[in-house]
């Protein structure tokens, strides 16, 4: 083993021991471990992976937190979008067919990757609405569903949660990849935490609210896993939203030439770069699998009391 490779082993070691530090803290939790997956172990390559990829063609994947387009426990889909941005950090433009942000709304018809789908370019990003709104209930909340050709094909994106459309709150994630990823370089699902998404076209990736409080109490409390950028932007907009009503999912493509970084401030790869006519994460849609809880408006239960009332009153008369 020569010097160089012995310090990327070394390296990768290191990187992926923060995100170590930040699953066992949850693994030893009385809740379940965020976002359902798996830890696995690979000694020599990689202390730790997650996950895994989509069983390709089940309807039930069972071995991560994939869910399929059809999935009964889907309940309604995104019904709106705003501030459709498309990717400009590169220099591959976006075929105007790919550019129609409507395709984001309404259910996933289909696995096919070339089937309602909007792409958001290098760096692009769109936000969507939901007339029900996404609560925190059992397990996984929401899934983003893209285009991934196969299970080592991916586009990834960060997630972003907001309850009123102006303070938004990114999931904690991690990559573990140390390589630019390009035709002779493939991503590989189980290097991919919390990023949306690590499934290929068909599969929706889950992500669960829960997660976020979670990762606020483990950034009050040691918070070593996380970069100074992410600590600080936790702790300033956790307090600003609501996870019991999430209005909004804001999806963010990730520039995948190394100026993008995780959650522990470790470089995410993703594919880009000239040879590449598609650029940007293609989304076909976002399934809601907890919707909000409506709450009734302080006005609401006024009347609702009122009405009591005047009810128990007439009783009370014909008693009388
Ligand atoms: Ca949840
Ligand atoms: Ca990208």
């Amino acid at each position: 083993m020569n010097i160089k490779s012995a310090v990327a082993i070394i390296l990768a070691s290191v990187s992926s021991l923060w995100a170590e530090d930040f699953y066992t803290y949850f693994a030893s939790n009385p809740t379940p471990a965020p976002n359902g997956e798996s830890i696995v172990y690979i000694p020599d390559i990689k202390l730790l992976s997650f996950g895994d990829k989509a069983e390709s063609g089940s309807s039930s994947p069972t071995l991560n937190n994939a869910i399929f387009y059809k999935s009964t426990s889907i309940k309604s889909w995104a019904t709106g979008y705003m501030d459709m941005q498309y990717g400009t950090a590169s220099s591959n433009t976006i075929a105007p067919e790919w550019k129609t942000p409507e395709n984001a709304i309404g259910a996933v018809n289909s696995s096919d990757p070339t089937e309602k789908v909007v792409c958001l370019g290098d760096g692009g990003s769109i936000t969507l609405s939901f007339a029900n709104g996404i609560g925190n209930g059992d397990g996984a909340d929401f899934a983003v569903f893209e285009n991934g050709f196969d299970a080592n094909y991916l586009e990834l994106a960060y997630v972003e949660v907001s309850t009123n459309g102006t303070d938004f709150l990114r999931f904690p994630n991690f990559y573990l990849g140390e390589v630019q990823v390009d035709e002779s370089s493939d991503m590989y699902p189980t290097q991919v935490y919390n990023l949306a998404s690590k499934y290929e076209s068909g599969y929706g990736h889950a992500f669960d609210l829960e997660e976020l409080e979670f990762a606020y109490k483990y950034a009050l409390s040691d918070g070593s896993s996380f970069s100074e950028e992410y600590l600080n932007h936790i702790l300033t907009n956790y307090p600003l939203v609501d996870l019991d009503n999430i209005q909004y999912v804001r999806i963010i493509d990730i520039y995948g030439d190394g100026s993008c970084v995780d959650s522990a401030g470790h470089v995410i790869y993703d594919p880009c770069g000239p040879n590449y006519s598609a650029p940007g994460f293609d989304l076909k849609g976002v399934g809601v699998i907890n919707e909000a809880v409506a709450v009734p408006e302080p006005a609401e239960y006024a009347a609702i009391l009122g009405a009591m009332g005047f009810v128990v009153a007439i009783l009370m008369r014909r008693r009388a």
